[in-house]
């Protein structure tokens, strides 16, 4: 049912909806800390307007401070609630750990959504779910016949994400395939141990939550191949929700996690080439691009000025490791195809201080649609 809750009761208000990816990912992470949040649903176009006006861009979710700032961008929202000094960390404290968390999260982020995207928007059962909450929850104000609102919604959002994002008739299987591959892959990790990185949950699994908790665990066809092939990952969805981390007394683990092999594998071989075909398509201002990666011919794929930064971000992560540890992250980044295409194109075409106000002041969307 969707929200109705429009005043915030608590101090920080979660500005969204109850089936967004982002927002998803940034109420696990709001949970897991114990922060206290109320859910508002973002009333289009009320609160988009208002929070563009405060924050630069509209997008979900925003969160308003008890004092009245606003900030926008899970990554760099959950950065900042990470730097406060009182809240216990889900950032493991061996730098290259924590290098692998945020390398992890950025992958969840921006690579799982097209997939997350086309389970919701391609098949008719979940459009027709996701297009009639969406519209219940997020345009009460907006006075159309609900048929011609679910509708307009079904439309923005194939046009913005699925086949107006390189999605054709000929890499469906292919796109499928990426989600198959990652629940292999999450199966494999959660029937050995609780959460991505062993005992603990870490940023890894908030990254994940995205994808996961709002998505391929709530629309229907992703949701039934999980419980058929990958039920220890739904598991571990149910699990991250009910977890606190102030009850989690485990110890981080003391060496390199080695069974993260095959998600890095997949980072090295699909989304860091994605990412650096994307970056040539903006040198060039290519607003679409065509590109071939791991075997998938993507036609017209929107380039994304966000996902530069976030190339250019994964780069000042690793520059920030201590000198000790630079040569054990290339080995692990060269062991799994990761090194080279970090490092493949030299200059990042990233505009003047692009998004460096973040979290309070953003200057690009993910994706630039539907603006
Ligand atoms: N990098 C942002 C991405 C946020 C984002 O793209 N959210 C989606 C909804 S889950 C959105 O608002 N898209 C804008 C649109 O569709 O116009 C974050 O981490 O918060």
């Amino acid at each position: 049912m969707p929200l109705s809750t429009d005043q915030a009761s608590s101090d920080l208000a979660l500005y969204g909806s109850n089936i967004s990816y982002f927002t998803g990912k940034l109420e696990n992470y709001f949970r897991l800390k114990d922060i206290p949040y109320t859910l508002c649903s973002m009333q289009f176009p009320r609160d988009a307007r208002r929070i563009k006006a405060q924050v630069g861009v509209s997008q979900m979710p925003a969160v308003q401070l008890a004092d009245g700032r606003w900030m926008t961008d899970s990554t760099k929202i959950i950065q900042w609630f990470e730097a406060q000094p009182t809240l216990t960390s889900i950032m493991p404290p061996d730098p290259l750990q924590a290098f692998v968390c945020l390398l992890l999260e950025d992958y969840a982020d921006e690579w799982l959504w097209r997939p997350a995207m086309h389970y919701r928007w391609h098949y008719a059962e979940g459009a027709h779910f996701a297009s009639r909450h969406l519209a219940d929850e997020l345009t009460r104000s907006i006075r159309l016949p609900g048929a011609v609102k679910r509708w307009q919604l079904r439309w923005r959002q194939r046009q913005g994400y699925t086949i107006g994002d390189g999605i054709t008739r000929d890499n469906i299987a292919g796109i499928e395939k990426i989600y198959s591959r990652t629940l292999q892959q999450l199966q494999t990790i959660f029937s050995q141990r609780p959460f991505i990185m062993g005992q603990r949950p870490s940023l890894a699994d908030i990254g994940f939550a995205g994808p996961f908790f709002r998505h391929f665990g709530l629309d229907p066809v992703p949701l039934e191949i999980m419980r058929q092939h990958a039920p220890a990952v739904l598991e571990w969805i149910a699990r991250l929700w009910n977890t606190r981390i102030e009850n989690c007394s485990a110890a981080w683990p003391t060496t390199q996690p080695d069974h993260l092999g095959p998600l890095l594998d997949e980072i090295g071989q699909h989304y860091l080439p994605y990412l650096c075909a994307n970056a040539d398509a903006v040198t060039k201002g290519q607003k679409r691009f065509n590109t071939q990666i791991g075997g998938i011919a993507y036609q017209k794929a929107r380039y994304s000025r966000y996902r530069v930064g976030c190339l250019h971000e994964l780069r000042l992560h690793y520059e920030a490791l201590p000198n000790e540890v630079k040569a054990a992250a290339e080995t692990l980044l060269k062991n799994h195809h990761c090194w080279e295409p970090l490092w493949q194109n030299t200059d990042l075409p990233l505009l003047p201080d692009q998004d460096q106000g973040l979290p309070f002041s953003g200057s690009t969307k993910m994706i630039g649609v539907n603006e």
